[in-house]
């Protein structure tokens, strides 16, 4: 396997490309795949088809049945060379439990959500509260593209290019007092929408938390986006956390409220099952789940299993956050 070296935390120029460009140069693609599978014409637009002439289609060609969103899936990787998830994969298997525990069912039963308009609360222990709506979030803080690797707990993983902005910024705004420790995630509340709700099996809300050190990793973003396209319910629209050195039930989903607190909050699957699932919930594949192994995974669209890396291969950015801790009692 070919590896490519990481230089830190820098992120590669595609990854910073301002949204109208990337989407344009994803038109761009999408427009040069259509003319050598012309089945796909219906998800280009004539002005990308007209661009495309002197384009090369390259190697990498989607399927004759992809979407728009599909195009750079394939011809796009994150920074050890792995390619992307295909936007079908990253919208049909899902988890989100306040609707459904079927992975494949949550697009069908979320897709009629109500997502906009949507506020976020933040508040606790900082000097500047306030109410933020997500489309002041959306312009407030430039959007960039981070391609991150998201690793289940259950043992699957994708690579996923999001659209977000860092939590750091939004913190630093709100100015965390100095007894701040925590950050604390709520997702909304709505059983009538969310049937899901219903089941005495866990506390709702969706609870999650990061430490502040943690919070203000430049790694960490509040996505708002994939693919370019603004997040579908399925996904955690309008507005979720992402924090690809831990399993992927740390990066909760339609949030409302962001608290600073002293306290290590408690999150649903701490309460459900605290035994199997802790604060910390980094990814190390010689920290096995009482009911598995998490030595290896299944990369969504791979046959096969593949290694898991450490800190889901963050490590030169996030170990030193847990130096002289024991990352088995703190799982
Ligand atoms: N509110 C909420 N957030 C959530 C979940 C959930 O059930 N509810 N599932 C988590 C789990 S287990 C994973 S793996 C990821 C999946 O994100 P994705 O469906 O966008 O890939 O969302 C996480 N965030
Ligand atoms: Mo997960």
């Amino acid at each position: 396997m070919l590896i490519k070296k990481r230089t830190g935390i820098e992120i590669p120029s595609s990854e910073i490309t301002p949204k109208q460009i990337y989407l344009s140069r994803r038109k761009f693609m999408a427009g040069a795949a259509a003319l050598a599978t012309t089945a796909a014409l219906a998800a280009c637009s004539p002005a990308s088809l007209n661009q495309s002439s002197d384009a090369e289609p390259g190697a990498d060609q989607p399927d004759a049945t992809a979407t728009a969103g599909e195009a750079t899936a394939g011809a796009t990787t994150d920074e050890l060379g792995d390619s992307l998830t295909t936007f079908k994969d990253v919208t049909n298997y899902n988890n989100f439990y306040e609707f459904t525990l079927d992975k494949e069912d949550v697009a069908p039963k979320s897709a009629d959500y109500p997502t906009s308009p949507w506020q976020v609360e933040v508040g606790g222990l900082v000097a500047n509260p306030g109410v933020y709506d997500v489309n002041d979030l959306r312009t407030r803080f430039e959007q960039e593209e981070r391609i991150y690797r998201l690793r289940c707990v259950e043992g699957w993983s994708m690579v996923i290019p999001w659209m977000g902005f860092p939590l750091a910024q939004l913190l630093k705004e709100v100015e965390p007092a100095s007894e701040a420790k925590y950050v604390r995630f709520e997702t909304i509340l709505d059983p009538e929408k969310m049937p899901g709700q219903s089941s005495p099996w866990y506390e709702w809300p969706y609870v999650e938390g990061l430490r502040v050190d943690e919070a203000m990793n430049d790694l960490v973003i509040l996505s708002t986006g994939l693919y370019g396209e603004e997040l579908l319910p399925q996904n955690g629209a309008p507005i979720r956390l992402v924090v690809p050195w831990k399993y992927g039930f740390k990066s909760i989903k339609s949030i409302v409220k962001i608290d600073l607190v002293d306290e290590m909050p408690t999150s649903l699957w701490m309460a459900a099952a605290p035994n199997e699932y802790g604060f910390y919930a980094n990814v190390n594949p010689e920290v096995a789940h009482p009911r598995w192994s998490q030595a290896t995974e299944r990369r969504i669209g791979e046959l096969g299993r593949r290694k898991t890396i450490l800190f889901n291969g963050y490590e030169e950015q996030v170990a030193h956050l847990y130096d002289g801790m024991d990352l088995h009692e703190n799982y």
